[in-house]
């Protein structure tokens, strides 16, 4: 099946695992030609194809319910949601917009472009759907960026008292914000990511095992309970801040292979509750200078494919906005040791990566945490 014949998502299920993948290759391409000629966001959808592909392969999306946090990422989603044939009108006048749009879609169900949003959307949904009796799925689509976010947590405060609320959230980790995740969440999330018990064992203890006199491969089954227990120990249990706080966790799972996601899915989809899944993913998957350079890449504007390099603008332009708040705050911060310049995960987009350069000690990443910024700044 070509892309251009997928007009409905639910065309999805049945397809194989092969199939699946070709239309993987094609959203990719056709993702990267419209990026490189209109400019939009590149990174964060070239990283959630086959998150995407999986997770409707497993829904009903007549039904169903999507809610993708900024909407950023969800080009994808909209090539397989009957857009595909329009989508090189991307931002542009009365064509597809570069994020999720109500009236553009039935199954773009919430419009945002901030972020942090989707838990608690995806969350109103799942009990006005249960005030009416009815039973389709909500599922949230949430950056490990936009986890730092106030309004996300105080969301997953909420959902974690709703036993009886069937809400699935899927963190997609790419280690990401715009720039480099920040902060002790981001920390956690690292942690539950290398706790790969399996490379921990092999690393480690059949070796020394291996090494005991008498004992050596004849011990297997033993040794088998005693990693167990030691890896207990090791390890602090995957996901065991996300379940004290009243959700299932399951991952993290591998964000690029389809057979691994669509079997998590469906799991997830037979538990009762707030589940969360955590998926890792790379920005930029699948255009190595992207994955590479996954801060410059996160948006573009038109862009050579084969060099990556922007295409210059024909007319002459003044100086950003940006520039020039960025060097008037570094002169100003250099004379006076008091001044800080405080970013709320948008250290690129405000000019303070230059700020944080010069005076790393004068610089403040807070992560997508805008009221802590303004009131620690008043602090
Ligand atoms: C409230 C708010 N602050 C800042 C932004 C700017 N912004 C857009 S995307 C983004 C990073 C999101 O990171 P993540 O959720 O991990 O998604 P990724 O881009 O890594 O896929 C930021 C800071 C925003 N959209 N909303």
């Amino acid at each position: 099946m070509h892309l251009s014949e997928l007009t409905h998502p639910n065309q999805l299920h049945g397809l194989s695992i092969h199939q699946l993948e070709q239309i993987a290759r094609q959203i990719r391409e056709k993702h990267l030609q419209t990026v490189a000629t209109s400019g939009g966001h590149l990174g964060p959808g070239l990283g959630v194809v086959e998150l995407t592909l999986a997770l409707y392969q497993t829904l009903d999306l007549d039904r169903d319910k999507v809610i993708w946090d900024v909407g950023h990422q969800a080009y994808p989603h909209k090539m397989i949601t009957g857009r595909y044939n329009r989508f090189g009108t991307l931002r542009q006048k009365d064509g597809i917009a570069g994020y999720l749009k109500r009236c553009e879609s039935k199954f773009d169900h919430f419009g945002a472009g901030h972020a942090s949003t989707s838990i608690s959307a995806a969350l109103g949904m799942a009990i006005a759907r249960d005030l009416k009796g009815d039973n389709f799925k909500t599922v949230a689509v949430i950056g490990d960026g936009a986890l730092t976010g106030g309004m996300a947590l105080e969301a997953i405060n909420h959902a974690g008292h709703l036993p009886h609320t069937n809400l699935l959230v899927v963190l997609n980790d790419n280690e990401m914000s715009i720039s480099p995740n920040v902060g002790a969440i981001s920390r956690y999330l690292n942690k539950m990511r290398l706790s790969d018990p399996v490379q921990f064992l092999k690393d480690n203890l059949r070796e020394q095992f291996k090494q005991l006199p008498f004992l050596g491969e004849t011990f297997t089954p033993e040794m088998e309970r005693v990693k167990e227990g030691m890896k207990r120990l090791a390890v602090p249990k995957v996901g065991a801040v996300i379940e004290e706080l009243g959700f299932t966790y399951m991952g993290p799972v591998d964000g690029h292979n389809l057979e691994d996601l669509i079997a998590t899915f469906q799991h997830a989809h037979k538990i009762p509750g707030p589940v969360l899944v955590h998926v890792s993913t790379t920005k930029g998957k699948g255009y190595a200078i992207a994955e590479k350079d996954q801060v410059g890449y996160h948006a573009q504007s038109p862009f050579n494919l084969a060099t990556g390099k922007a295409i210059p603008s024909s007319k002459p332009k003044p100086p950003s906005y940006s520039k020039v708040f960025a060097h008037t705050l570094i002169t100003l911060a250099e004379n006076n040791p008091q001044i800080v310049g405080i970013t709320a995960a948008m250290a690129t987009g405000t000019g303070l990566t230059k700020l944080q350069e010069k005076l790393p000690k004068q610089y403040i990443d807070v992560g997508i945490a805008e009221q802590h910024a303004v009131t620690l700044a008043a602090g």
